[in-house]
């Protein structure tokens, strides 16, 4: 008997914005001006948060934080497409999702210096807190969109990672499960081509991340993720097959981790000059304000107004974080306990009474 070939796939991969700030006309979506504005000023918004952050943290009014820089059109781009009614379990490095579906941005602030009072998605935001242990969040999104086609709900669940998660079980076992059920979620892999000091070709064999998706029985999408549009188009496109039926796509982005892997690490020890000099053309920024300064939606007093605005924005966010009242640290007992032993009774007597 002949072999035959009884199964085969293959990768798409969506670019619309080039590094030029040119667009293909026949894929770019249907964006009215204003939106495209918004999305510009988010990414600003994201870098200057980020910025700020960085520095918070040199001066030691911040704990240890993982820079966004590089990633802003992967999760400005995805977030523009995501409803306030679908739900969303980001990883801990999607602070420009946060900030585009509209988390208070000083409690941003608190959660990395350290106060987990920052971390409680208030009430109608409908994001799961930040998840730190790597792919755990993955087959947490999964459970919600079982139970969102369980109880036949009209939402998409979207959840983020990284491509070291790719690597974890939870992966695996939650591309399983939604694909078997057909569950209308969207996994965004946000391929950074580093994890802390792995690089991607020791991640994985597989050529592309996306590839992963055809083993599960969905499809995987790979897209430029210094392109806004590109990827605005992927999610929005992915929303719109969970919601009607379709089930779950995985979307592999494609951008660069610009900065270390967080303030605790010092990534020129071991990746080299060259391969981030080499991504800096791709500038996501750089390459909308292209776009935009061609299509007459951008000056040099519009940037500096942006600039400004942002600037304001997140050093007022900086101070409501640093007025809040620290939690006490004796709810550190109250909270954690069924019963005390009669030491961490006495640690609890030393610390009220300050002795
Ligand atoms: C379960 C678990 N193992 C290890 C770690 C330590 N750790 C933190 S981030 C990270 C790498 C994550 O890489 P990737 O998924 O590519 O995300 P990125 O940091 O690039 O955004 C590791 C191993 C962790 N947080 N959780
Ligand atoms: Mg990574």
């Amino acid at each position: 008997m002949p072999e035959k070939v009884i199964d085969s796939f293959h990768v798409k991969r969506l670019d619309i914005l080039d590094e030029k700030g040119d667009v293909d006309g026949a894929l770019m979506p249907s964006l009215s001006e204003a939106y495209i504005r918004r999305m510009y000023e988010l990414i600003v918004l994201s870098r200057t948060f980020d910025q700020f952050a960085l520095n918070l943290q040199r001066e030691g009014r911040l704990g240890t934080y993982a820079s966004i820089l590089g990633q802003e059109a992967s999760q400005i781009g995805s977030a523009f497409a995501i409803e306030k009614t679908d739900w969303i379990f980001p990883s801990f490095r999607e602070m420009g999702v946060y900030l585009t579906m509209g988390y208070p941005m000083h409690m941003l602030f608190q959660y990395w210096s350290g106060d987990e009072r920052g971390i409680s998605p208030p009430e109608g935001l409908n994001m799961f807190p930040l998840c730190i242990p790597v792919g755990t969040q993955i087959p947490h999104a999964v459970g919600a969109a079982m139970a969102a086609k369980y109880r036949k709900d009209n939402l998409a669940v979207v959840t983020y990672f990284g491509d070291g998660g790719t690597s974890k079980g939870d992966f695996h076992e939650g591309f399983n499960m939604a694909g078997v059920f057909r569950l209308p979620v969207v996994f965004i892999c946000q391929n950074n081509q580093w994890a802390i000091s792995v690089p991607r070709e020791k991640q994985t064999a597989s050529k592309t991340l996306a590839q992963k998706a055809y083993a599960y029985g969905f499809e995987g999408v790979q897209v430029d993720g210094n392109d806004v549009f590109a990827v605005y188009k992927a999610t929005a496109d992915a929303v719109k097959k969970a919601m009607d039926g379709g089930g779950p796509t995985l979307i592999e982005c494609f951008p660069f981790r610009m900065s270390d892997h967080t303030t605790a690490d010092e990534a020129a020890r071991y990746r080299t000059k060259e391969e981030v000099e080499a991504w800096k053309p791709k500038d996501p920024l750089l390459r909308l304000k292209l776009f935009m300064e061609k299509n007459g939606l951008w000056t040099e007093k519009y940037e500096k107004d942006v600039e400004e605005e942002a600037k304001t924005t997140v050093s007022t966010a900086v101070k409501v974080a640093e007025a809040t009242e620290p939690p006490k640290p004796e709810d550190m007992f109250t909270f954690t306990y069924e019963a005390l032993t009669s030491r961490q009774k006495k640690q609890l007597t030393q610390i009220i009474h300050k002795l």
